[in-house]
Formats: structure tokens, C-alpha cells, sequence
């Protein structure tokens, strides 16, 4: 009798996470329950983003969020889907959300009971949106420090070495997951033809150097002068490489982020004087991403510091920021650093 192979080469998401979680040594299954609810949730952003210029999906919302920013309808969607999965889900105690401007508590018991608390940022980069350029949902998850009921506010202002997983979204050519426990980096991508996310890169790592640079050259003139030093060691032929790196900056972190992950490369947002801590959010766009470089070999610092082991202040705080390939980061620092013993 001839004994049929059933097996498959597909590993989905939910069969990962259950074959590692002894990496998520907390209560068993939490990880998997929540990692499923952002799933489902990206899948329906999925849908969205997918038909965004076929539907009344586009343009503003008519309201701004603490950023200042106007927020898009699918921004608000997003926003409202990413919560809900969590809320319902019961392993989530409470969001802080890049487009709320204060932390969401879930008030019943489970939720209350619950042991994590997760920082989001729901729609990166959404200003690309309505010109089919990618776009991606940016995640950190810590365990609750309270002790007894609802989560507050010092739930959400741990240092990023405090994380117990982190990932991204991006809804690129395809939708990708990306996450992290502590116990290396892996991809999944949405087969949308069975709406399942299956490992695509496993134990994804970044190369120690690359040739890619982004940065938003139209502020070069605000930068400092050793910043405008690297981004001319960059263009220049005395780096490592002996010719000009390629610059390429979408204006979607999560895309740039994702890209230069892969092939290496470098991602700057360093402060101007518009704005002196840079533009970019500690908790649910920095933090989570230096989670995910680290693990791949990478670092992430504001030139001058460790982005994971900065004590957060505020919810919606900014900091300069360089990650990526860790030679090229390390070379950021050594010229920002050199300045200052000047
Ligand atoms: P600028 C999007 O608003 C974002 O937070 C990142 O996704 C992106 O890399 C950056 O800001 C773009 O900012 O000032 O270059 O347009």
C-alpha cells in the first residue's frame, strides 16, 4: 500500500506561530490569538486598499489627529478594524494608536484581565494612498505592568527592549507580514486565493551593508552639517562600495523600511529644525522596527543612542532615527559622533 504524502510545502501563519511558541513563553496561546486578530484585521485592510479606486474609500476624512495630520478615510478604517480585532480577540488589555490621542482601554473583564498592550500605527505612510503607492500597519506588543485591572498609561511608555514581538503589514505587489518574538524575523504573504498568510522568508536577516540610502533630500539644507556629510559620503566615491549609493525614498517607512531589510540599505529620519526630534513616532513606527532590524542583524539609533532603550515620555513622542544595514548606521553615528568631539 502505497502510503500518499500528504504533506505540503505551505506553512501558514497560525501553524508558525504554534510550532514556535515556546519562543512566546507567556500564557499559552495569547500570542497566537493575537498575531491572528492582526491577521484578520490586515486581511480586511487588505480588501480595501486593494479596491481604494474603486470605492468612495479615498480622500480626507474631514478630521486631523493629534499629528496635526488630516486623516484619510482609510486611515479611520483601518484604525477601527485594527481595534476591534484586538478588543474582541480578549488577550488585548489596550491600543495606543498613532490616530487617537489617547490610549483606547478595553473595559471588559477579559480585556481588563488581559496581559498585553499593544502600540499601532494603522496606516503608515497614508498620504500615498490615493496615488497606489504602498502602504503598511506598523505593530509592537509589550505585557501589561499593572498589576490588577485596566491597563494605563505606564502599560505603553516602556522602552522597546521591553517588547515581547513587534511586526509590519505592507500592502505592496503583495500583502506581507512580518514578525518578531525576540527569536529571529520571519515573512508570511497573503495567498489571496485561499486568504491565508504562508511563510515566504523565513529567518529573514539584512545584510551587514548595502548601496541604498532614503532620505528625504528636500530638507538637506535643514539638516545638520554631519548629516549632510553622510548623505555626501553616500553620494560620493570614498565609501565602502567606491561609487555613489542609489537613493531611493518612497515616503512610506514601511516600504523603504521593508526594502532596505532585505536588500540593505539605510533609512533616515533625522531631526530638522522644523523638527528638532525628527518626525517619526517612538512607540508604534521606531520601536518596532528596531525590534525587527536587530533581530535581522541590523541596528536602529537617533545617531547618537539605542532606539530600544529610550524611556518614553509621551505617547505620541518623536526621535530622530537611522536603521538599517548596521554598517552604514555605524558609519551615520561615527560622523555625527565625530562632530560632537569637536
Ligand atoms: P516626509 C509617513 O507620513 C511617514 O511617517 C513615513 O511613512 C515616511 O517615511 C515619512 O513620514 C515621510 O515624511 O517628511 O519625507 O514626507
Amino acid at each position: 500500500m502505497v502510503q500518499e504524502d500528504f504533506s505540503r510545502d505551505i506553512v501558514t501563519l497560525t501553524e508558525f506561530v504554534i510550532r514556535n511558541q515556546k519562543d512566546f513563553p507567556y500564557a499559552k496561546g495569547d500570542l497566537t490569538r493575537l498575531l491572528g486578530d492582526i491577521a484578520v484585521a490586515a486581511k480586511i485592510v487588505t480588501r480595501e486598499v486593494r479596491k481604494a479606486g474603486l470605492v468612495n474609500i479615498l480622500g480626507e476624512f474631514g478630521t486631523t489627529n493629534i499629528q496635526g495630520e488630516s486623516q484619510k478615510k482609510l486611515d479611520v478604517y483601518a484604525n477601527e478594524q485594527f481595534i476591534a480585532a484586538m478588543k474582541h480577540g480578549g488577550v488585548v488589555a489596550g491600543v495606543a494608536s498613532e490616530e487617537n490621542d489617547n490610549v483606547v482601554v478595553f473595559e471588559d473583564r477579559d480585556c481588563a484581565e488581559s496581559n498585553y498592550v499593544v502600540c499601532i500605527d494603522p496606516l503608515d505612510g497614508s498620504s500615498n494612498i490615493d496615488v497606489n503607492v504602498s502602504i503598511g500597519t506598523i505593530f509592537s506588543v509589550y505585557r501589561t505592568i499593572t498589576q490588577k485591572g485596566p491597563c494605563t498609561m505606564q502599560d505603553f511608555l516602556q522602552p522597546g527592549t521591553e517588547q515581547v514581538a513587534a511586526g509590519y503589514i505592507i500592502y505592496g505587489s503583495s500583502t506581507m507580514l512580518v514578525y518578531t518574538t525576540g527569536h529571529g524575523v520571519n515573512g508570511f504573504t497573503l495567498d489571496p486565493s485561499i486568504g491565508v498568510f504562508c511563510l515566504s522568508h523565513p529567518d529573514l536577516k539584512t545584510p551587514e551593508k548595502g548601496q541604498i540610502y532614503s532620505v528625504n533630500e528636500g530638507n538637506f539644507n535643514y539638516f545638520s552639517k554631519d548629516i549632510q556629510e553622510y548623505i555626501h559620503y553616500c553620494q560620493g566615491t570614498a565609501n565602502d562600495f567606491g561609487k555613489s549609493y542609489s537613493c531611493r525614498y518612497i515616503g512610506s517607512l514601511v516600504a523603504d523600511f521593508h526594502r532596505n531589510l532585505i536588500k540593505g540599505g539605510i533609512y533616515m529620519y533625522p531631526s530638522t529644525e522644523a523638527d528638532p526630534k525628527g518626525k517619526l513616532r517612538l512607540l508604534y513606527e521606531c520601536n518596532p522596527l528596531a525590534f525587527i532590524v536587530e533581530q535581522a542583524g541590523g541596528k536602529a539609533s537617533t545617531g547618537f543612542e539605542r532606539i530600544m532603550e529610550i524611556k518614553p515620555e509621551k505617547l505620541h513622542q518623536r526621535v530622530p532615527y537611522f536603521v538599517g544595514s548596521i554598517r552604514m548606521v555605524e558609519k551615520a553615528e561615527e560622523l555625527l559622533r565625530h562632530s560632537l568631539s569637536k
